[in-house]
């Protein structure tokens, strides 16, 4: 069965060009190492370093804190989610953007959720959370609705999980960010301002942690924001934040889904 990105939307460059998408997937393709590479780091330096640390000198992060009271993660930056706040299960990723209004255009950012099994890829189309399909199959992970041009501040797009409802099969939750009709509306993430990932803890409403997506991603039509991954029993978030240019079919294609 295939992926259904049109539904319910009034239009979608996903649906035909095939020649462009071509050329954003081929270009995509160099990028896959950073993909791939970073979510090996996150099992690997996951495992060995059993913190948030990212330095390689042992020295202490400075602590730091986000408006919204959470840690203030780096690039690459790893943070135990479940070790350091007991009780955690149900999470709220909160993404967030604002866009300049480049001659009247409009711009319509989306979330995505990958669940992925041991291979870094979805056991099926519908492991994809998103626009279209807004719950998981093991019901822990839920869409909660499509912002379509991101104003305001505060988060744009949020996405609900339960920790303890994910099915076991399932090692890393991916969070993406696309824009819609990127190609066809010649869009990037350098026309994109404020954005960032970051989670919270919903039965308590403090932030946990927060991930400024403040690169410069003018090459880039997507951005891999961050993953939530098993670690052991535990689970912990990776500040990933790599520029990819795939749009949403392409990512899809490189997890697996057809
Ligand atoms: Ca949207
Ligand atoms: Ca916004």
């Amino acid at each position: 069965m295939g992926i259904e990105f049109n539904s319910g939307r009034p239009s979608n460059v996903l649906g035909g060009q095939g020649g462009i998408q071509q050329g954003g997937i081929q270009q995509g393709g160099i990028q896959q190492g950073g993909i791939q590479q970073g979510g090996i780091q996150g099992g690997i330096q996951g495992g060995i370093q059993g913190g948030p640390a990212n330095n390689p000198f042992g020295a202490a992060p400075v602590p730091q804190a986000s408006p919204g009271g959470g840690l203030v993660l780096t690039k690459g930056q790893k943070l135990d989610l479940t070790k350091s706040n007991a009780g955690l299960d149900f999470l709220k990723v909160g993404l967030g953007w604002d866009t300049n209004h480049l001659q009247g255009q409009s711009y319509d950012l989306d979330a995505e959720v990958f669940l992925l099994g041991q291979t870094n890829t979805v056991p099926t189309s519908s492991h994809i959370v998103f626009y279209n399909n807004l719950v998981s199959p093991d019901g822990s992970t839920r869409y909660k609705g499509d912002n379509r041009d991101g104003q305001g501040s505060g988060d744009d797009e949020t996405v609900e999980i339960q920790l303890s409802r994910v099915s076991l099969d399932i090692q890393k939750i991916v969070f993406t960010v696309t824009i819609d009709e990127a190609i066809r509306k010649n869009q990037n993430f350098g026309q994109v301002s404020n954005a960032y990932i970051r989670i919270v803890n919903q039965a308590n409403g403090a932030e946990i942690c927060r991930f400024d997506l403040s690169e410069d991603y003018s090459t880039s039509i997507s951005i891999l924001a961050g993953e939530v991954y098993r670690h052991g029993n535990e689970w912990k978030f990776n500040a990933v934040g790599t520029g990819l240019t795939l749009d949403l079919a392409g990512i899809c294609a490189h997890y697996g889904a057809m």
